[in-house]
């Protein structure tokens, strides 16, 4: 078997490496195993004329995992399957080690590795430390959780042997799972709230799998935390390496916030939040936080700004669809669970109609939602799976409606709305319920309020 504490001393000719799940990374590692001379096999319960034409170039199953799997030396694990399950569970019986598909890639790359992780605003902070990162270096790489596996970017540059390479990752809690060598220069923590709790036994556990980005930290590295955030200032105020980061004027931090506009921490003016595309409060947190990293990477005041000018918001979250007749339409569909709800309400001073609902992800307490809704919601309109869940837990305190279809909450959201008033898909949930993911649940929003618009023109 791999040993997983002398991991450069391998030759890795012919080492049989299971690949479970030929999702993205999936078929990501399996590109790299083959070009570092390994024999991937690749095994997925799914079956699809799309996938035997992805895995042609390597031995695989589809339909099922059999026995065939354990003929390996290393086991990579796909992020969406569980450690807990059955067949997972079988190769620890075997002691076949299982590792992350990050921690995989990580083997073969030494350029330098900022990765961020936290419950909300990686796609955003990772995003907008990568174009901070590309205003100095060509091979800014950006990848992991965003959409791009890391092991496709590692096996690109090995591939092309480029130079001066950063990687620039998004990490979720699933691929910080099964971590033992990964080793990120600058790790950034951008708060913790509950999230995925039908995976892990509680807060706690999701917690401490996040906190794995620290796990390997060296002298020379950086560990930047939300020190506005109670529980990684907890975990994380004594740690090696540490640097905060706060929209508040602290000692240590580099970065705060006052009067609407960033400054350094010699009191110069970094940028005005006027000047930026970036609406609410949580993304100056956002802002605060790529513009740490990036600093502690050598990225100076003036790239670092002109990059938070030019950034535009990425789809889905808090985007701005349309003004129909007075009342203003907002996207925020990535918002799947409480606290990213919370940032999007609190976004807001008054008339909001919230549309909440989709699929639970795991005995969520929506009346959480209630003290930051208070004198800012008028109106609540629920949907699908968790709908009348909600509308119990949240009914006795605003005018709340319930519609199984997202399209006729829409509707009735539309109805209801005054001149003045905002209509917000925040929803506090999944999608999987009505929807193959949050972009398509996004998009058909985005599309009504479009076909509204042509209706009243
Ligand atoms: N499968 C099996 N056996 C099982 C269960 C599933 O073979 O028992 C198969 C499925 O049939 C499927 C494959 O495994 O073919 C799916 O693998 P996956 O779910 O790990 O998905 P990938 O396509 O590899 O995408 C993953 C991340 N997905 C998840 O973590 C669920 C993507 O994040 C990420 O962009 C991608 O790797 C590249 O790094 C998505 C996500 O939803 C966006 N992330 C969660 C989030 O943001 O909340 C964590
Ligand atoms: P992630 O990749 O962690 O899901 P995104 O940038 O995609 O983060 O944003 C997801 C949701 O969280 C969006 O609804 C967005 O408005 C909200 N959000 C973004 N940044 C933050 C933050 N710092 N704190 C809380 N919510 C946030």
């Amino acid at each position: 078997m791999i040993k997983l504490n002398s991991i450069s001393t391998i030759n890795w000719k012919d080492v049989p490496i299971t690949i479970l799940g030929a999702g993205k990374s999936g078929v990501a590692s399996a590109h790299l195993a083959k070009f570092i001379g390994a024999k991937p096999f690749v095994s997925d319960t799914n079956d699809s004329k799309s996938l035997r034409e992805k895995l042609s170039e390597f031995d695989f199953e589809l339909g099922g995992h059999s026995g065939k799997t354990f003929n390996a030396e290393l086991m990579i694990l796909s992020p969406g399957i569980p450690y807990s399950s059955t067949f997972v569970q079988k190769f620890v019986e075997k002691d076949i080690p299982i590792v992350s598909e990050i921690e995989f890639a990580s083997w073969f790359t030494s350029s330098p590795i900022l990765a961020i992780t936290g419950s909300n605003g990686k796609t955003t902070t990772t995003n907008l430390l990568h174009l901070m990162i590309s205003r100095k270096y060509n091979n800014s790489m950006l990848g992991g959780n965003i959409g791009i596996p890391f092991s496709a970017n590692v096996h690109y540059e090995l591939f092309h042997s480029l130079d001066n390479v950063v990687h620039v990752l998004e990490l979720s809690s699933f691929q910080l799972e099964h971590i033992y060598n990964f080793a990120p220069n600058i790790a950034g923590i951008l708060n913790i709230s509950p999230d995925h709790l039908d995976r892990y036994s509680d807060l706690n556990d999701y917690a401490n799998t996040k906190l794995n980005i620290t796990k390997n930290i060296r002298e020379s590295d950086f560990v930047v935390y939300n020190a506005d955030d109670a529980f990684l200032l907890g975990k994380l105020k004594s740690v090696k390496c540490g640097k905060p980061f706060s929209t508040h004027k602290l000692s240590q931090t580099l970065f705060n916030f006052s009067e609407n506009t960033i400054f350094t921490s010699s009191d110069n003016v970094l940028v005005e939040m006027k000047e930026t595309k970036l609406e609410g409060p949580h993304n100056i947190q956002n802002i605060v936080a790529a513009s740490t990293m990036a600093k502690l990477f050598g990225i100076n005041d003036f790239d670092i700004a002109s990059a938070v000018r030019e950034f535009s918001p990425i789809p889905h979250r808090l985007e701005f669809v349309a003004e129909i007749d007075c009342v203003k339409f907002y996207n925020d569909s990535k918002a799947t669970n409480i606290a990213s709800t919370i940032a999007g309400i609190t976004s807001f001073d008054k008339n909001l109609i919230v549309i909440l609902g989709g699929k639970d992800k795991g005995s969520t307490d929506f009346t959480e939602l209630a003290p930051y809704m208070k004198g800012r919601v008028k109106s609540i309109i629920t949907y699908g799976e968790a709908g009348e869940q909600i509308s119990q837990q949240l009914k006795a305190e605003f005018p709340t409606t319930y519609h199984w279809d997202f399209s006729e909450a829409f509707s009735r959201a539309n109805d209801i709305a005054q001149k003045g008033d905002t209509v917000l898909l925040s929803p506090a949930c999944a999608s999987f319920d009505q929807f193959d993911n949050y972009e398509h649940r996004g998009d058909v929003f985005k599309k009504l309020s479009h076909l509204l618009k042509e209706k009243c023109v």
